[in-house]
């Protein structure tokens, strides 16, 4: 080989050296690039561990459905999406006719709230006079039940309806009946009405497990007809369909018919709630926590702990979060759902079973989270596995992201085994 041919070769190895390092950076730099995202998106000026912002492999693109794209030129309405799901789906033909009903009462009631202050719907009801859960109702409790309750019956398609604001479920009568069991808080987060908060409606939809058919002339109820009543005590788990309302800066109708999770604006110029969000899948992590804090020393020690982990930034992420709450369960969900984080009403020393309740609170939302991809838990069992035994029962909810739920349940999980051993070494003592 002579010098000429030497010198070239190596030139053509450099070349090869070149394109390798190319290469290189081509294939790292999504990942330092994410790595900045992330740090910047958690206000934390520290890079975190490697471990925590492994790249998540992207889920193949499959082609998604023209009506689930959002677009301005040619938005899809919620009654088109819904009708879309019938042609594809025969046997939703019922289902569709009831969200129909609860679409037109969400709009009913954003327009009761959005109105409230100008036509003197503020405020209490009858004044002293207290609900199932010796609460004052608000003038908009007691109309957004009334409005919801008549667009579910008249939907033609329910068999029993379950509300915050009725002392037990609604069996419909025969001439309306159906098949479908709906449970909902209408105003949740009424309090907040009167400085112009945001409230929402939550809903949840189960098959009739048990049949129900009252005759209309009938005035008192036998056994079986108790029995039917059951059907409103289903776990979770069984929920067909489930969604909130949001009533704030603008209207949202955020639903799952087990399919994802969709979220529609009302469009106040057309009248149409019109999709927004197609598919929301919840952020792997937060940065937020949403808890009342004013009950930190009525908390167990897991709560507590967890809670001072976030705020000294001593957690897995090696990051403070910052701190949101409402007060409406409703926008503190939405929130977490969009922007991650952890969202919790955990059991306290006054609330010792938790506030929020089983079956219309904790039960949809833990439906629609997991819809999303997140999780829901009472800090020992998954929130949709709970068969409930009272229609009004509470129960401790713990839902978010699912890095921070999984991160809880650790810290929680870690104090119950302390406590556990406390109380056998105090048993054992005392023999
Ligand atoms: P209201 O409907 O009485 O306003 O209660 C709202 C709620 O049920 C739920 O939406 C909130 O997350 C929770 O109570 C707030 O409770 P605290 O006021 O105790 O934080």
């Amino acid at each position: 080989m002579d010098d000429k041919t030497l010198r070239f070769s190596s030139l053509d190895h450099m070349k090869d050296v070149q394109v390798y390092f190319i290469q290189v950076w081509i294939s790292i730099k999504p990942t330092i690039s994410l790595q900045r995202r992330v740090s910047r998106n958690n206000h934390c000026k520290r890079y975190l561990p490697y471990k925590m912002i492994a790249v998540q492999p992207q889920p193949k693109k499959t082609p998604v459905a023209e009506y689930l794209q959002t677009s301005q030129d040619t938005p899809t309405s919620l009654t088109r999406y819904l009708l879309e799901v019938a042609k594809q789906n025969k046997d939703m033909g019922d289902m569709v006719a009831l969200i129909n009903g609860i679409q037109f009462a969400c709009k009913k009631i954003a327009s009761l709230v959005g109105k409230a202050g100008v036509t003197d719907l503020m405020g209490i009801y009858q004044q002293g006079i207290v609900n199932v859960h010796g609460e004052e109702q608000k003038k908009l409790d007691v109309l957004s039940n009334e409005v919801l309750k008549n667009a579910l019956k008249y939907s033609g398609k329910m068999a029993v309806i379950a509300s915050e604001e009725e002392d037990v479920p609604i069996m419909v009568e025969e001439s309306y009946s159906g098949n479908y069991v709906v449970v909902f808080d209408p105003l949740d987060g009424s309090s907040n009405l009167d400085a112009g908060l945001p409230t929402g409606t939550i809903f949840g939809v189960f098959q009739q497990q048990f049949s129900c058919l009252i005759h209309d002339y009938e005035e008192s109820i036998d056994n079986m007809e108790l029995a039917c009543l059951q059907n409103t005590l289903q776990p979770g788990r069984r929920l067909i369909a489930a969604g909130y309302c949001i009533y704030s800066s603008s209207t949202m109708l955020v639903l799952s018919l087990g399919n994802g999770l969709h979220c529609f604006t009302l469009d106040t110029e057309v009248g149409e709630f019109v999709l927004t969000r197609a598919n929301i899948q919840i952020p792997q992590r937060g940065n937020i926590y949403s808890f009342n804090e004013s009950n930190f020393y009525q908390w167990d020690k897991g709560v507590q702990d967890y809670i001072e982990r976030l705020k000294k930034g001593n957690n897995q992420t090696n990051c403070r979060y910052s701190a949101r709450y409402v007060g409406s369960m409703v926008a503190d969900v939405h929130r977490t759902i969009l922007y991650g984080g952890i969202f919790g009403y955990p059991a306290d020393k006054k609330n010792v079973s938790g506030k929020l309740r089983l079956v219309y609170e904790c039960a949809p939302m833990a439906y629609l989270v997991e819809q999303a991809g997140g999780k829901a838990t009472t800090g020992i069992e998954n929130i949709l596995d709970l068969t409930p035994k009272d229609i009004h029962e509470r129960k401790p909810l713990i839902l978010g992201s699912p890095a921070d739920i999984e991160e809880f349940l650790q810290v929680y999980g870690m104090s119950r085994v302390d406590r556990e051993d406390m109380h056998m070494w105090d048993n054992l003592s005392s023999l």
